[in-house]
């Protein structure tokens, strides 16, 4: 949040500098403002399309956008370069990393030069909604998950230290409980486990966490939870491999 303010702050410097410049420096000022503010322009509407076309050309995220032979994302950058040079700005577009993640994400680089200013921003596009990542740290894992054998049939008591929205920063928004007869190590096989709803959101980082699961069948239970962000980034699973027996 902090980056975008400093960049939006520098973009409002910018743009103020070259008023003040054509103002002072032009007899023509109101085309050179005019020629100044639709790069700035341009390159705000440019930076917010891309996210879509990535989109797009990831299948929302289901693979890299950035190959030679996408021509969705190559045919976007090749029109939008070609519009902006016969206005006489070079634009270019940098690849950078794509990650298949929760959610996928990739980053690119752009700048726009109009002969005077050079606006220039690197941005994580969430691939999912095609919109920019302000959010980059997904919530850290909880370390200290334990599950107790509750004191009537059917119940098993889990305890956990909440994480934080930023790894142990803040707050997170939303565990998701999930259990099995076996153990669950894996994401693969936590996401093959019986999901268990959690009735409360989650409490600031390093707040102790008490919850009750009820209503099990006679048996050994272990359990594992993962922790998600307002824009669903999702942490680690939790640690291996706290398990219980319900009585019956
Ligand atoms: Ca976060």
């Amino acid at each position: 949040m902090i980056l975008l303010m400093g960049f939006i702050i520098a973009l409002i410097i910018i743009g103020m500098g070259t008023i003040v410049y054509s103002t002072a420096s032009s007899n023509s000022r109101s085309a050179s403002l005019q020629s100044s503010m639709n790069a700035y322009d341009s390159f705000t509407n440019i930076r917010e399309e891309y996210g879509k076309v990535l989109m797009f050309g990831s299948g929302s995220g289901a693979y890299t956008p950035f190959n030679q032979s996408n021509t969705t994302v190559s045919g976007f950058e090749s029109k939008m370069m070609n519009i902006t040079a016969s206005h006489g700005y070079i634009l270019s577009f940098k690849w950078g990393k794509y990650l298949d993640e929760s959610p996928p994400t990739a980053e690119v680089t752009i700048q726009l030069f109009d002969g005077m200013n050079r606006f220039e921003d690197t941005i994580t596009y969430n691939l999912k909604t095609g919109r920019i990542l302000y959010d980059l740290i997904p919530p850290g894992n909880i370390t200290d998950l334990t599950a107790v054998t509750g004191a009537a049939d059917g119940k098993i008591n889990l305890s956990w230290t909440a994480s934080g929205d930023d790894c142990d920063i803040g707050i997170a928004s939303e565990y998701e409980l999930r259990y099995s007869n076996q153990s669950i190590d894996t994401m693969a096989k936590f996401n093959n486990a019986t999901f268990y709803p959690v009735n409360f959101n989650p409490d600031i980082n390093g707040t102790p966490q008490l919850f009750e699961v009820r209503e099990l069948d006679p048996g050994t239970y272990y359990f594992a939870i993962v922790v998600y962000d307002e824009i669903l980034h999702a942490s680690k699973i939790s640690n291996c491999c706290p398990n219980a027996t319900a009585a019956n």
